[in-house]
């Protein structure tokens, strides 16, 4: 089925000039870009996004790591798109990510592992709201 999936590059990518060569990454494994923003996110929109995790005891860490520099984010579409990001992103610890994903490549360790990407349809759902007016978002596939 084809899906959209929001997609982050998180401070410590965009901090080491690897916007490119994960963008590269999606679109070689069949992920088309339909929405994109750079931005250097407030502390609001950083535990507004990740509120989900604000019981965790890295949540604050988090927000503040997520507001350290600019992030790139997107929405990807393809074919299982929301699988197929996870897929391409690996394991959340980069230490634990198979060969060849983003994460394992390029992830500096479990909180700084260099992208996020949306992990079911309802919760893609909720963060390409949260991110890009609807009309916004351009498709190939989707009417
Ligand atoms: P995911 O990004 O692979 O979906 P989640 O469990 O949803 O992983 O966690 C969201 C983000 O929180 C992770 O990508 C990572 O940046 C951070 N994180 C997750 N677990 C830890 C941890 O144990 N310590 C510090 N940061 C963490
Ligand atoms: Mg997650």
């Amino acid at each position: 089925m084809i899906e959209q999936t929001l997609s982050i590059i998180k401070p410590d990518a965009t901090a080491r000039n690897l916007i490119g060569h994960i963008l590269s990454r999606f679109e070689e494994q069949g992920l088309s870009v339909v929405a994109m923003q750079m931005c250097t996110l407030s502390l609001p929109e950083a535990e507004g996004f990740y509120h989900v995790h604000r019981e965790r005891p890295f949540f604050q860490d988090l927000v503040a790591f997520m507001c350290s520099a600019p992030v790139v984010i997107s929405v990807l579409e393809g074919e299982d798109a929301i699988a197929r990001n996870r897929t391409v992103m690996g394991a959340t610890d980069p230490a634990q990510a198979g060969e060849g994903t983003i994460r394992a490549m390029h992830g500096r360790s479990i909180e700084e592992n260099s992208v996020h990407g949306s992990d079911s349809a309802e919760t893609a759902r909720f963060e390409i709201d949260y991110f890009f007016a609807r009309g916004k978002v351009y498709s190939y596939d989707l009417s």
